[in-house]
Formats: C-alpha cells, structure tokens, sequence
C-alpha cells in the first residue's frame, strides 16, 4: 500500500522505512515493540502499532489488538506485557516466571503481567475501522466483524478500570505501579515513590536485562528498578487481587495521562457502540467520558501551574513536577475552555518545546538522556497532536506534525529522541514510532 498523494521524496523514503520497521518486528500473530529489547507484546503500544498498521496491513492491524485481548482476564483488565511462549525467561526482566500469572483466554501465551497500560484500544479501534473503506469491501466488512468481537471485550477492561482501579474514590483510575502509566520513570512518580521501600538485594535475586541491551544512562535507576520489583512482589502477594489494596500496597497514584485516555476511550466507545447499533449503550459511554473530564479536573487541574499533575491517592497531594503527563487532559474535547488554554500556554512555553519533551526543560534536574525524564516521545506528542485538533488549532497541530516528522526523518524511527540534538536514543527500528510515522504522512 503506498502513501497517498502528495508524496515528495522525504515522505515516500519515510513511509518506506516505516513500513519496513513493522515488517521486521512482526512475530507471526502479534508486534513486538523492538526485536531485542521489548521481544513480547506490549498492551498500549499495539494501540499505536494499529493506529498506523491501519494504512499498510489492517489485517494485521486487527490480528495484534485481537492477540492481546485473547490475553484478557476474566475480571477485564488487561495485561501490560502478553509474554511469547517463543521466548525464554532470559530474554527480558521482569518475565512470565517472576509474574506468575496463569495463561488466560484463548491466546497459547507464556502468561502475562498482572498489571495494566493505559487503555487506548478503543482509540486504535476506532481509528482502524475508519481507515477500512480505503481498502476495499472485504476490508470493511472484516473491521465490522472485529469491531463486533473487540467491543464487548473493550467495555470489559473499561469497567474494571473504573469499577475495581477507583482507588480514590473520585471517579478516577489508579495506576499501582509506575509501568501502568507507560512513562516508567517520570518525575510524576518521584513523590509517590520515595515512599515505596527500595530494597537494593532484591536486584541480586533478580537481575535486569535492560542493562545488557542498552546504555544504563539511558534506563531507570536500581533504585527506581529495587522499587518496580517490589512493587510488582506486593501486588503479587495477594494474586493480584485490588481489594483493599490503597491499605496495603505502597503506590497509588492517579495520573493524567492515563485517565485522559481512559476518558478518550469512552468516546471512541461511543462510537463503535453507534456503529454497531447500541445506541443506548452510545449515549453511555458519552456521559461516562463527560464524569471522567469532569474529575480530571476537579481532582488534578493546578491552577497555580496552569496544567495537570499526578496525585497521589495516600497523602491525597498532586506532584509538583510539570510533566507531559500533564498536557494529556487537552485530548478530552470537553475540557473547560480555562484548562485548555492553560495546557496551550504550557506547551508553548519554554518549559516543553516542539516535539515537547517528556519533562520541563528548566527543571534542574530535567536528563537529557534518561528515558522518561527529558527526552522527547513520539507517541506523547501524537497523543497531544490529536488534542490540538479536537480544539480546533489546526496551525499548531500542523506545527507539531510536522516536527515530529522532521525528527524521525533526520534521526530514525528510534524509541526516544534526544531533546537538544535530535539524536535517536534508545531502541533502533521502533515499533510505534515508524507506526505513527505513517498516520502522521498519510
Ligand atoms: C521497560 C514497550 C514499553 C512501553 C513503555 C516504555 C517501556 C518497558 O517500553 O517500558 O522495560 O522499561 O516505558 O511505555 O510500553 O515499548
């Protein structure tokens, strides 16, 4: 399938790579991220992975979201990290036997995580069987069946998200581990987490394996890493279970970002529910994605910063650190017109930059390096390209797709982005960025 009209010579040579990036990391019935240092199936990056699969392979596109929701559990959520039985324990940290989480559903995996990623299945969904139509009959026809098989199993992971992860009481999700946040180590959770115990000898039981595939400047810390295993050992002590676990887990946190999508989703829900003819399940969704804003607002809008932070469900505080998680709210179109210019003061300014970085530029402890701590990601940044263009600022969200493009073009379909040089950081042949590459051509 090649890249509709106009093509100029910078575009076709990035759509080519980009294709060819989701045809190196294709394993047989799902994506994964990268060959060597993600080998199993990630839950939020095959949103984004569908999002631009939609272009070039919509079956496949259909093949990976239905792969992950095969992993379901029964109570809905699903999983953050669908493990291949093709590879071995050795191959990432922490694996299936560390998790010990049985094989559910139909899919002939090596288990899965126990936890969560933000929920943005319905958004790729959505986005996939709109793209259908451009491929033909039998295309639509396959995007009508999948929706049809995919929406009761979105709903599913919906409720569980705001039944069972409404921690706080507010009518938000909690994230219990700063991996279901997708921004692993974001100065977000630094407050939340100096109150969880680092227990440096658990690093001697188990090992990383991140630092054998990549550069340790880039990659969180052993403290943040003693923390992320014990967290992962506390919510695994009683099987997963989220009953009573504000009590006795040390992480609860609701993030911005999350919920954003968590409330996006609703309306994509609406969506597919309106397509499939559930017009009463429709308006649901709806009302659902309006409560969502509405908290998001009430809860984690800082008017003195002007933007969204973190909050922490134990001491009831929202992080001062000024994160990209914070711009996310401007995905949810009814947003209070306050909040949404005070998210686009945030972005323009010095402190984010265009693609915007992962953490304000003038914090003094802003790393240019590290992971989630400065360097610039592509899906954050196309997550916050959509918000502009729900608010009607077509320029910007011009301006903005047009850097990104620029970036991935001169540097690579790298996994993050060095915020001052533009360099590629991190893993090479990315399977989200080359993704959203072509969404942001076609
Ligand atoms: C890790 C796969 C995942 C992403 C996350 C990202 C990273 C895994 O990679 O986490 O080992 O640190 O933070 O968002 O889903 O691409």
């Amino acid at each position: 399938h090649p890249l509709p009209a106009p093509v100029t010579e910078m575009s076709a040579e990035l759509w080519n790579s980009a294709a060819g990036v989701l045809e190196t990391n294709w394993a047989g019935d799902h994506m994964v991220p990268s060959r060597r240092l993600y080998p199993h199936q990630w839950s939020w990056d095959a949103a984004f992975i569908a999002v631009g699969l939609a272009y070039v392979n919509p079956t496949r596109a259909w093949r990976d979201l239905r792969s992950l929701f095969e992993a379901q559990w029964p109570d809905g959520r699903v999983p953050h990290i669908v493990f291949d039985p093709a590879m071995s324990e050795a191959d990432y940290f922490p694996g299936p036997a560390f998790w010990g989480v049985p094989a559910y559903g139909s899919r002939p995996a090596h288990g899965s995580t126990g936890i969560v990623q933000p929920p943005l299945h319905a958004v790729a969904a959505w986005e996939v069987y709109r793209r259908a139509a451009a491929h033909g009959a039998a295309a639509s026809q396959q995007a009508r069946a999948e929706l049809e098989w995919l929406y009761p199993r979105l709903v599913a992971q919906q409720e569980y998200l705001t039944d069972r992860r409404d921690l706080g009481g507010g009518g938000l999700t909690a994230i219990v581990h700063p991996w279901e946040s997708g921004l692993d180590n974001s100065p977000a959770w630094d407050d939340a987490m100096a109150n969880v115990p680092a227990d440096l000898s658990l690093l001697t039981v188990y090992r990383r394996r991140d630092l054998a595939v990549s550069d340790a400047s880039h990659r969180p810390t052993d403290t943040d890493y003693a923390r992320y295993v014990g967290l992962v050992l506390s919510y695994r002590a009683a099987d997963y279970s989220d009953t009573g676990l504000t009590e006795r887990h040390a992480f609860a946190v609701e993030c911005p970002s999350f919920n954003a999508i968590l409330g996006a989703a609703e309306l994509s829900l609406a969506q597919i529910a309106g397509v499939l003819g559930h017009t009463a399940a429709a308006g649901g969704h709806r009302e659902r994605a309006q409560r969502i804003t509405s908290a998001i607002v009430s809860r984690l809008w800082n008017p003195d910063t002007g933007m969204f932070h973190a909050r922490d469900v134990h001491t009831g505080k929202l992080t001062p650190a000024r994160c990209v998680s914070g711009l996310m709210p401007l995905m949810l179109p009814d947003l209070p017109a306050g909040q949404v210019e005070g998210v686009l003061a945030a972005m323009r300014s010095e402190r984010f930059g265009l693609p915007v970085t992962s953490y304000d530029r003038t914090a003094a402890d802003f790393d240019t390096l590290r992971y989630w701590r400065g360097p610039v990601w592509i899906n954050v940044n196309w997550l916050l390209r959509r918000g502009l263009l729900v608010h009607g600022r077509r320029d910007e969200a011009e301006d903005l797709r047009a850097a990104m493009v620029r970036l991935v073009h001169r540097n690579g379909h790298f996994e993050y982005f060095h915020p001052e040089t533009g360099e590629g950081l991190g893993a090479p042949s990315f399977s989200w960025t080359a993704a959203l590459a072509l969404d942001l051509l076609a």
